[in-house]
């Protein structure tokens, strides 16, 4: 018979040891060991805004660009921009949501995004229940000083936005619309539109997701030479190809390749014939992976790279950087990291639900970075089958199990969680949380079953 003190130094012991895995994930600021002498929790990176830009101290491992990071988590949105030696270079949280950046063409320090504001019925005669305000702005990182290139107000709140607008020239922007599932090129001096492709001219309405709420989910755009334009449908799980006279190309819709297909991906990247293309980086959100996949001779795709580890859950950015490296904004691992050449992370940022991350003087997204099969990049895969060209992760066992069990749940319900949950509490928390209530409640029973107190019905009582 186990003695009772033995049961409890048991219980004592599974305790701590939850608790202390809890405060480890919270306090230390995540696994890993890169990044570690920047402690930096989310909040303080927050608290450095409030300061003055003299007494600001680095938050996060210097690196040889300014970083810029947007975010957003239901009706909050964030822009950061990390200067070279790890401090906050500016902070901006007076839209809603913050969706794609790209360096601007009218200054080094200058970044063009997509935000949105919602507004209620206040402000003009919004007959919805609400209404949004979707805009393209410019931000000047070194004054502070932002300006609205174009906007317009659309019914409805979510998944009305515009989540991503990439320069065409110096004066047109392309625009990712998820409102009337299109793309269209405006005049940003005029405010005209002067080209516009509905995703309605090729796909059935029964295909994708709920019409008119979120039809296609449209989030990407990349002008391409010749007048094409790359585009992501994400609820087709499908990156397509449209020349701006011929409309879409089919030959050239990519939806993965092999065992690999897309799924509810953000973000392609195309990588041109003179880097090593054609190629397309691509985070594939659903699927928790970064993939690339390359345009073979017989006009196919081939997947070409896969990264991957246990942290990673619902990427929706990967950058291939000049130097080889990929830079990636891993929304439900709550970081934005960067991945060298065999695979390994050797930058990290603690950052919640981050869309977008960006460095600058690298050029728009992976502009100017290789294709992987060209530089014969390492990627890395939990699962060896799955890795193009990489060796097993080196994640710990605890690491290991969260992701089995993350993989064993419907990724609808995981990334559910992400969306509600609030910024500090991911899926490790909640797992931790749930088994130490559990461990807690058990060891109330068996106490209370070693005591000399029973519960009786209060109608008993009356006997
Ligand atoms: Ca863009
Ligand atoms: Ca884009
Ligand atoms: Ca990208
Ligand atoms: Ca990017």
């Amino acid at each position: 018979m186990v003695s009772r003190t033995a049961v409890r130094m048991l219980f004592l012991a599974a305790v701590l040891l939850l608790g202390a895995v809890l405060v480890g994930t919270n306090v230390v600021g995540g696994s890993g060991s890169d990044g570690d002498e920047y402690p930096a929790s989310y909040g303080a990176i927050q608290r450095q805004a409030d300061l003055p830009m003299a007494e600001r101290e680095p938050v996060v491992p210097p690196r040889n660009g300014t970083t810029v990071v947007s975010s957003h988590l239901n009706a909050e949105g964030e822009l950061f921009a990390f200067a070279p030696n790890g401090t906050l270079l500016y902070y901006d949280d007076a839209n809603d949501g913050y969706w794609d950046v790209d360096p601007s063409p009218h200054g080094d320090r200058t970044v063009t995004y997509t935000a949105a504001d919602r507004i209620g019925g206040g402000s003009f005669n919004c007959r919805n229940p609400v209404c949004i305000r979707v805009k393209i702005e410019e931000a000047n990182l070194t004054t502070g000083e932002t300006s609205v290139l174009f906007s317009r107000a659309y019914p409805g709140y979510r998944d009305h936005e515009w989540h991503d607008a990439d320069w065409v020239n110096d004066t047109h922007l392309a625009v990712a619309g998820i409102y009337k599932d299109r793309i269209f090129v405006v005049n940003a001096t005029s405010g005209l539109i002067e080209w516009q492709w509905e995703a309605q001219s090729h796909y059935d309405l029964s295909e994708g997701g709920a019409y008119p709420q979120d039809w296609t989910h449209l989030n990407d755009v990349e002008p391409l030479e010749r007048g094409r334009i790359m585009a992501s449908l994400r609820r087709m799980d499908e990156v397509v190809f449209v020349d701006r006279e011929g409309g879409l190309q089919e030959d050239w819709t990519l939806e993965g390749a092999g065992n690999l297909t897309l799924q509810g991906q953000h973000n392609p990247d195309y990588i041109p014939a003179e880097a090593g293309g054609p190629a397309v980086l691509v985070a594939d959100s659903d699927g928790d992976r970064i993939l690339e996949f390359q345009r073979s001779d017989d006009a196919s795709w081939e997947r070409s790279w896969v990264w991957q580890d246990t942290r990673l859950q619902w990427p929706r950015d990967a950058d291939r950087l000049p130097n080889g490296n990929t830079l990636v904004a891993d929304t439900h691992g709550n970081r934005v990291i960067e991945v060298n050449e065999t695979g390994a992370v050797v930058w990290r940022v603690g950052i919640g639900t981050a869309y977008e991350a960006e460095r600058l003087g690298t050029g728009d997204e992976s502009t100017g970075g290789p294709a992987a099969a060209a530089a014969d990049l390492d990627g890395r895969g939990v699962d060896a089958e799955q890795t193009a060209n990489g060796s097993q992760s080196g994640d710990g066992p605890a690491s290991r199990l969260l992701f089995e069990v993350r993989n064993a749940l419907p990724p609808l319900l995981v990334n559910g969680w992400a969306v509600v949950a609030p910024k500090w509490l991911s899926l490790l928390d909640l797992f931790v949380l749930v088994s130490l209530l559990g461990l807690a409640t058990l060891w109330a029973v068996v106490e209370f079953r070693w005591s000399d107190y029973y519960l009786r019905s209060p109608l008993d009582r009356r006997e």
